[in-house]
Formats: structure tokens, C-alpha cells, sequence
């Protein structure tokens, strides 16, 4: 086993991930990377190049999908894939997503230095749009690629300018049509992403490595309200029918329904509230806002979300405002696979590294993977749990381990 660790190079692992985040549309220490950006396209070309100098075949599909394979001695049976996300929802850090793609990479570098030969090829793929920022919908690589989402629902979603997926994607080079991009059913014997955890359980637990044994599934809400707006000296309080104080009832509704579930593991945010026409002096007449409510029951989050769409309502009528809800993804919480569990914790041990069984709180590229092969995760501890924010931070020691782990894990699930 010491061979293995001492064949990661942290060092150009470290470098790899810093220049990674030097592709962003904001200033450091915050990274910004969005689908299809011109950031985002260097990020690729970046991450295709790593690919080819480390000798793997790389392809790409219709969305930008990217698979970079290492062939192994039968090349014609099911591979075992890795990997993860490079796109960054705006003002975060540079590990969400990254660990896993570059991590990816390294792992199967360091299988190479060791003088490994798999029998099932290893192959790193790195999905197109993990993070919903730009159409509202996350994973819409990984949901495409697992026939989750129709290739022809896919090609409809608008963003917020009212531009199509397929016409933006198309704009951006890709090409090749979207019906292609759904994978077959025997593609992979099994896929396992690295991760940053997102939360603080490893770190207060002072453990390197989580296996992940279920991942929670988000509904996202997406609300038009309407209301009168007007001038905000001339209006009488008792004429308004003010869109914001609406929106106001219903984000602290959203708050008190994911509270009230009966479970910690419910949980529901507001991330977007969009004021028209947004001045001082002006009174609300519309608000956008997109909901997110995760649990991982999956019977318990659609409870909250009903409670939620019904305040939505009352608050609409008591208020003679106008309302319009849209339920844009309601998914399904997953376990992950016994077999890919096994391997990963039989790598733990023999790697002598500690553990700790954990479902994961934050959605996927697995969550839809496992859909179609059997899938895992692996977890390592970032900094305080922080994540979604700049001061997002893994410590090079602590995504060595990932690596040692995920490298071994592939090893032996390509025998
Ligand atoms: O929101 C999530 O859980 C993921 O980071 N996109
Ligand atoms: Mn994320
Ligand atoms: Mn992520």
C-alpha cells in the first residue's frame, strides 16, 4: 500500500486544482464558473488537455459531457467509471466538484505509476452542469446521460433570458445531437465519486473518509407572484397588494414546514428572490423565487412540499396577489451500491485509514448514476463543513486520502 500513497503526486494535484480555479468570472478566493461560459469552455479545455497528457482516450458527447478512458486489457466488457462536476455556482469555493474530476484523474494516475493493468478499462467523466444556476435544474448532464430527463425536455429548458438549452449549448461549440447522450444500460459495472462532505460530520468525528450509503433527493419549486406594485407614498397600506410582503409569508413558511417535518433531515431554502421593479420608492408588483426542499424520505419531503405549495396559495388569496408555481424536479433518494461499499471500506482498511458510514445531504451526479449501475461515494472532510461559499477548503492531505481510497477502490472493482 505504500507504493500506492507514495505514487500520488499532491503536489501537481494541489497545483491542478488551483489552476482549475483560476477559470472564474469572479475575483479569488471566490470562483464562479457557469455552464457554458467562456471560463467554463477554458475549464474543459483545461481539464482535456490533463487528460491526454496522462494518455486517456477522451471524448466528448452533445452537451459537453466529458469521458477520458484508460483502456484496460478487455476493453469491450463494462468499465468503471469516476467522477464528478467542474461548474461552480457563483461566488463559491474550488473543491465542490473539482475533488472528484481532478481527483479522478489522479487516481488513475497514480494506478499508472504503480504499474497496475486493469481489466476493465477506468474511465473519469466529467458531467456537463452539475449546479442548477443556469437553468434552474441541477445535474442535467448526469439526468441526460441515465435517461432520467428526455434528451427533448432537456433541449427546452430555458434560462433565466428565455434562451433554449439546445440553442445555448450549440452557441457554445457542441455539437452532435442530444439523443446520443443518454448511455446504454451496460456501460458501467459500477461508478463511485469523490466528494467533499459539505457538512462537518468527518471533521468532528476527526475521520479522512466517509462511505456513503444514501444520498438525499431535492424538489425545487420554482414561483411567479404578481401582485399590484405602485407608488410607495401615494398607496395606502390598506389598497396594496404588495408581491413582497407575499414573498415574505412564504420564505418564512418554507422555513417553518422543513422545521416542523418531524426530522432534522428535512431541509428547505429560498436561494432566489427576485424583486420587480427593485427600487426604493416603488412597491413590489413582482417576485421570482426558485425553493429547494431535500429530505432524504422521500414521502416526508413531498409532505413539505405539499404544506409549502398549499401556504403558497392562502398567502396568494388572503393577499389578492396572483400566483403561478412550477414543481421543476421532484427526485427520488438513492442508496448507494453494497458492492461499491464493500470495495470502498475493504480499501480503507487495507489503506489504514478510518470510516465512518454517512448518507450524503447535498445531491449528485451519483444520485442519478445510480439510476442505471451500481454507485458509491466517497467522502473527505472539508474545512468547518463549508462549502457554496469562497472559504470552501480541503487540505491536501485530506484529498490525498480521497485519492489513495478511490484509487483502490477502482482497482478492485475492475478486476
Ligand atoms: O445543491 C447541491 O446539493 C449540489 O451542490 N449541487
Ligand atoms: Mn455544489
Ligand atoms: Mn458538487
Amino acid at each position: 500500500m505504500s507504493e500506492l500513497k507514495s505514487a500520488v503526486n499532491q503536489q501537481r494535484l494541489t497545483d491542478e486544482l488551483d489552476q482549475l480555479a483560476e477559470f472564474s468570472d469572479a475575483a479569488a478566493p471566490e470562483v464562479t464558473r457557469v455552464l457554458y461560459t467562456d471560463v467554463d469552455l477554458k475549464a474543459r479545455a483545461y481539464l482535456r488537455q490533463l487528460c491526454t497528457d496522462a494518455g486517456l482516450a477522451v471524448r466528448e458527447d452533445a452537451m459537453g459531457n466529458l469521458f477520458a478512458r484508460w483502456l484496460g486489457s478487455e476493453p469491450h466488457v463494462p468499465a468503471v467509471g469516476t467522477g464528478s462536476h467542474i461548474d461552480a455556482i457563483p461566488h463559491s469555493g474550488k473543491y465542490d466538484g473539482t475533488v472528484g474530476v481532478l481527483g479522478g484523474l489522479e487516481a488513475i494516475r497514480t494506478l499508472q505509476t504503480t504499474g497496475f493493468q486493469p481489466r476493465r478499462s477506468l474511465e473519469l467523466l466529467m458531467f456537463t452542469s452539475e449546479e442548477p444556476t443556469r437553468f434552474g435544474l441541477g445535474c442535467i448532464g448526469s439526468r441526460t446521460l441515465s435517461g432520467n430527463w428526455s434528451a427533448e425536455k432537456i433541449a427546452e429548458l430555458k434560462d433565466e433570458n428565455g434562451q433554449r438549452f439546445d440553442d445555448v449549448r450549440i452557441a457554445a461549440g457542441i455539437q452532435g445531437s442530444l439523443g446520443d447522450v443518454k448511455l446504454p444500460a451496460d456501460y458501467y459495472s459500477s461508478f463511485v465519486e469523490l466528494h467533499i462532505e459539505q457538512a462537518s460530520l468527518l471533521e468532528k468525528a476527526n475521520l479522512p473518509i466517509g462511505v456513503v450509503t444514501a444520498i438525499a433527493a431535492p424538489a425545487a419549486l420554482r414561483v411567479q407572484l404578481e401582485g399590484q406594485g405602485g407608488h410607495a407614498g401615494g398607496v395606502m397600506m390598506a389598497d396594496r397588494h404588495d408581491a413582497l410582503c407575499a414573498a415574505a409569508e412564504i420564505v418564512l413558511a418554507v422555513e417553518r414546514a422543513a422545521k416542523s417535518s418531524g426530522s432534522p433531515d428535512t431541509v428547505g431554502t429560498v436561494g432566489i428572490c427576485r424583486v420587480h421593479p427593485g427600487v426604493v420608492n416603488g412597491i413590489p408588483s413582482r417576485v421570482h423565487m426558485e425553493i429547494d426542499i431535500r429530505d432524504i424520505d422521500f414521502d416526508r419531503r413531498n409532505r413539505v412540499v405539499d404544506a409549502v405549495r398549499a401556504t403558497i396559495g392562502e398567502v396568494s388569496q388572503n393577499r389578492d396577489i396572483d400566483s403561478k408555481t412550477e414543481l421543476l424536479n421532484s427526485d427520488a433518494p438513492v442508496s448507494t451500491a453494497a458492492s461499491v461499499i464493500d470495495a470502498t471500506e475493504a480499501a480503507c482498511q487495507q489503506l489504514g485509514l478510518k470510516w465512518q458510514r454517512m448518507v450524503s445531504r447535498a445531491y449528485h451526479d451519483s444520485l442519478f448514476m445510480a439510476g442505471m449501475f451500481p454507485t458509491g461515494m466517497i467522502f473527505i472532510p472539508c474545512s468547518g463543513g463549508v462549502s457554496h461559499r469562497p472559504d470552501e477548503y480541503a487540505s491536501p492531505e485530506a484529498i490525498q486520502h480521497g485519492v489513495e481510497v478511490l484509487a483502490l477502490t477502482m482497482a478492485t472493482l475492475s478486476a
